[in-house]
This record gives structure tokens, sequence and C-alpha cells, in this order.
């Protein structure tokens, strides 16, 4: 019977952590950090997703300044919105929730935050530094991930890592993390033959396809640690994973929860990452 890691009190921990921290660099800078989030129309999923960060942020202690745009809202005018946020001192970080809606072109979006306030760490300058391996914002999802697996002091050193999924959100840049920490890495994905032959080969294996319990216990090696990113809403309204969590869990050795898992430690990251633009925005 696997042991899970419990995404739900270790974001506590670092949220306890960054609390702290920005008790600290109010003290020595004045002013506490603050964060821009930005939503854009009605999107449920993303209303619960911006009221999660706007919480995690009065929790720490980080300021926050919601925009709730509407959904018709030009492209042009999102993006001085942006260019607003970008050019004010007292902002130290700015994201915008995605999914946007169809009219407005995510990239330019993403392209048009400042790369020194980009807390998803999604802008370019950001995605050229993680792949040239310098020490620049990452993604949060990735980030929670990497906290979760050290959480549990894995040492990845010569194992085999297998992800599954390929999205510039959360699969390539696990993948890079899990390479930079001498994983041997293998990214998955809908088109993979013999996928279960693939994970079953994985000393971690980490879920993000967006396919409801989806990996079954028949793909996963004995002991294996199993970080399911997958949130998905099931027929009958539940929230579950990318992983089979009660399949999985006879045969892992370490498994993460939906809900539970993965998500609370995006949100924690973000804090993480709003601390770090901020004092790199006052230095
Ligand atoms: C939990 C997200 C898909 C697409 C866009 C806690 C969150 C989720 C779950 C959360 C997510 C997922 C976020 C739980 C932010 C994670 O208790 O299990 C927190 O708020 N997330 C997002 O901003 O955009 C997404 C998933």
């Amino acid at each position: 019977m696997a042991r899970i890691i419990d995404g739900k009190a270790l974001s506590a921990v670092v949220k306890e952590e960054v609390k702290a921290k920005v008790v600290e660099l109010e003290a020595r800078y004045g002013r506490r950090p603050c964060l821009a989030v930005i939503i854009v129309g009605e999107n449920p999923a993303s209303q619960v997703y911006v009221r999660n960060k706007v919480k995690a942020a009065a929790f720490t202690g980080i300021e926050s300044l919601q925009l709730e745009l509407p959904s018709d809202i030009s492209e042009e005018l999102l993006l001085k919105r942006i260019a607003e946020l970008n050019a004010d001192p007292a902002v130290d970080g700015i994201l915008v929730q995605l999914p946007l809606p169809k009219h407005i072109d995510e990239e330019k979006v993403i392209d048009a935050i400042a790369r020194e306030k980009d807390v998803d760490g999604f802008h370019p300058g950001n995605v050229a530094g993680l792949w040239l391996g310098k020490d620049c914002i990452v993604p949060c999802t990735p980030a929670g991930v990497m906290r979760m697996i050290d959480s549990i002091g894995c040492d990845l050193n010569g194992k085999t890592a297998v992800v599954v999924g390929r999205s510039n959100i959360v699969g390539k840049p696990v993948a890079k993390l899990l390479l930079d920490r001498n994983a041997t890495v293998t990214i998955a994905h809908s088109r993979t033959r013999d996928l279960a032959a693939v994970t079953r080969g994985a000393d971690v294996l980490v879920a993000a396809v967006g396919r409801p319990r989806m990996i079954t216990g028949d793909m996963v090696k004995p002991g294996a640690v199993v970080i399911d990113v997958g949130i998905n809403r099931t027929d009958e309204g539940k929230i579950v994973g990318d992983v089979d969590f009660d399949s999985v869990s006879e045969v892992a050795g370490w498994i993460t929860p939906v809900p539970g898992g993965v998500g609370p430690m995006t949100i924690a990251m973000l804090m993480e990452n709003t601390i770090r633009c901020f004092v790199e925005h006052n230095s």
C-alpha cells in the first residue's frame, strides 16, 4: 500500500515559510510584495483558481490586486492593461489566468508580461532560461512536483522517470527539471505505443495528460513514486486525477492524491515565485 504525499500539508508548510519571509521583507524594504491577477471572462474553474491564489496571497501577507475583465475585452485593451501593470512599480508579479477566450492570442499576452514580473514562468525569456540551465522563474506546477518528490527524500540520480504529457506548462518543464537531477527521462504522450510498457519502467511517474484515471495499477512499477497532476471532473461531478488512485495505490510506493496533491503545491510555489520577483525587483 502506497504512502501518500500530502500536498495540502506540504503547501501549508511552504506558505508558513513565505509568510515569515514576507515579514522580513517588509521590514527590509518598507512594503510587501504585490501580485496582480488578471482574469478574463467567467470560466468557473478559472474563478476557483484565481480565488485560491488571492486567498493564499492574503494568508502569506502578499498584497494582491485582482483585475476582472469582461470576456469580450479586445486583445488590444488586455495588452494595454498588462503594459500598465508592467510599468507600475508597486506591482511585483503579474499573472493572466488561462485559458483565455478564443479571440485572444495567449502567446501574445504571455509575451507582453515583463519577464521580471512573470510569476508563472511562461514568458519565453523564462522558458529559455529553464532550458539553458539558468537560475530563473520556474513554472509553479513543475516546481510543486519537484518539491513533493524532494519532500520524501527521493534521490533522482540515475532513476528512470516517465512524464506522461507534453504540455509547455507541465510536461516539458517537469521533464527538464527531472533531467537536471540526473534522472533518465522519457516523455510519453497520446501517440506513445504501448504506454503501459513505458510507464512500467518508471521509478518516478508523473501523469499530466488530462484524462481521468488513465494510469491504472497494471501500468505502474511496484514501489514507484507516482505524481498525479491531473484535475478532471467525472460525469458524476467528482474531481479525479489522471491516476486511478485505488488500483495504483496498491502497487506504488508513494502517490499524490487529487484533490489535495499537486494543486495546493502549485499555489504555494506561486507565492514563492512572487517573493522572488519582489526581491529581484528591489535589488
Ligand atoms: C486541490 C489549473 C488546469 C488548467 C489551468 C488546489 C488548485 C487546484 C486543486 C488550483 C490549476 C490547477 C490552476 C487544488 C491552479 C491548480 O486541492 O487539489 C488548488 O488552484 N490550481 C490554475 O491556475 O490554472 C489551471 C489546472
